[in-house]
């Protein structure tokens, strides 16, 4: 009966209805993905005073947007319909509004602009370690966690700081790329072969709290599962003179689910400080047949007061005696020829490990 050609304004009704209805359906089903998102903010518990100023530009933004939505739909639902074709009605064309142009595109700019503003403010801070914070050596490899304390202990998948004291985590990997990721603390950097970043924080939050790796295309990124303990003073101290803690949830308790390690706690280091067991390694891998501690010049320069001077090359550049250039030297020692020398230091690759070059970092640190 709707197909008879008498039936055309029948017909016209009916797809009307029809536009109409997958109209509000999308946007029904838009603001029922919103509300399930905003349900879902609840964010992970914030283990730093960082973390808490971190999440007021994310909830800041997530209103922002929510707002915004809002305005855009609704808008449409009701001009969807107070516009829609009717029979007898002619649309009306409008030139142009100056006032509300200017008004929409500069309310926008001030957002976008304080949006940009805030977030400038926090990653500075967040690329700025105080000066006085402890370093933590961190190197990703397939698949775990390695931690180094300038003391000279390693542990894997377990790391061990004081609340309430900056901590500066200089970070590498040791096979491919990695991303270092402590969610309560809202960190996360890449940690990329040959290439040291960094990365700080100060724990508020006494407690474990989960470290990730957040690669994807791996076998086994996501079972780089590490435990952060941010410990109290007592705990803190103990854990320094090579006292086993007790990190037991019923003690500590777990910040943010996970698992917990099957071994807590760390034997004091029987190689030595760090930079001991770098020196160590300068001897046994042959670095001193050609480089001196002293100042004297061998086949090679001293490292004598090499750390942060700036190096000049025999292309007339300079570059800084840094992490990357101590990696780059050891690895691949004619990219950046010494100005004044024979290119003829063989390459260590395969042959010094990402935490051996931490060690002789640390020894070439301490030799002033
Ligand atoms: C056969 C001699 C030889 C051996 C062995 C050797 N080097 Fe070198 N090394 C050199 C020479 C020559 C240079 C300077 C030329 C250049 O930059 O390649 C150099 C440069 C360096 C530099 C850069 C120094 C600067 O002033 O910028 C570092 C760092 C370094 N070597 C570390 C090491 C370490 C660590 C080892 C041991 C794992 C080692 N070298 C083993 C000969 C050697
Ligand atoms: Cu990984």
């Amino acid at each position: 009966m709707f197909f008879g050609a008498d039936n055309a304004g029948v017909m016209k009704l009916y797809c009307e209805y029809k536009q109409m209805k997958s109209l509000l359906k999308g946007a029904w089903t838009s603001m029922f993905f919103v509300t399930e998102a905003l349900a879902q903010t609840g964010l992970p518990p914030q283990g730093t005073e960082y973390a808490a100023r971190f999440d007021s530009l994310y909830n800041f933004l997530i209103g922002l947007s929510a707002f915004f939505f809002a305005i855009v739909i609704i808008g449409m639902v009701v001009f969807a319909i107070k516009y829609r074709d009717r029979a007898g009605w002619k649309a009306k064309y409008i030139h142009g509004n100056t006032a509300l142009e200017i008004f929409w595109t500069a309310i926008p700019t001030v957002l976008v602009l304080i949006v940009f503003a805030w977030g400038w403010i926090l990653y500075k801070d967040i690329r700025t370690p105080p000066s006085d914070a402890m370093e933590i050596k961190v190197i990703g490899k397939q698949w775990l966690w390695q931690f180094q304390y300038e003391d000279g202990r390693t542990l894997v998948n377990e790391v061990y700081v004081p609340v309430g004291k900056p901590v500066k985590l200089i970070m590498t990997s040791d096979d491919v790329l990695h991303g270092f990721f402590i969610p309560n603390f809202r960190i996360k950097r890449d940690v990329v072969p040959g290439m040291h970043g960094y990365i700080w924080f100060e724990a508020t939050k006494e407690g474990r709290h989960q470290v990730y790796c957040t690669a994807y295309c791996g076998t086994a990124h996501s079972g780089m599962l590490a435990s952060l303990y941010a410990l109290n003073e007592k705990d803190w101290s103990d854990f320094q003179r090579g006292k086993k803690i007790n990190v037991e949830p019923a003690h500590i308790p777990l910040a943010f689910g996970g698992v917990a390690p099957n071994d807590s706690g760390a034997a004091p280091s029987s190689g030595g400080s760090l930079a001991e067991q770098g020196k160590k390694l300068s001897q046994t891998k042959g670095c001193v047949a050609c480089h001196t501690e002293d100042g004297t010049t061998r086949i090679g320069p001293s490292y004598k007061g090499l750390w942060g001077s700036k190096v000049e090359l025999a292309d007339g550049s300079t570059v800084i005696f840094n992490e990357d250039y101590v990696t780059e030297s050891i690895y691949e020692p004619n990219k950046k020829v010494v100005k004044g020398f024979v290119p003829s230091m063989p390459t260590f690759k395969g042959q010094v490990s990402a935490e051996e070059i931490n060690a002789l970092i640390a020894y070439f640190k301490s030799i002033k």
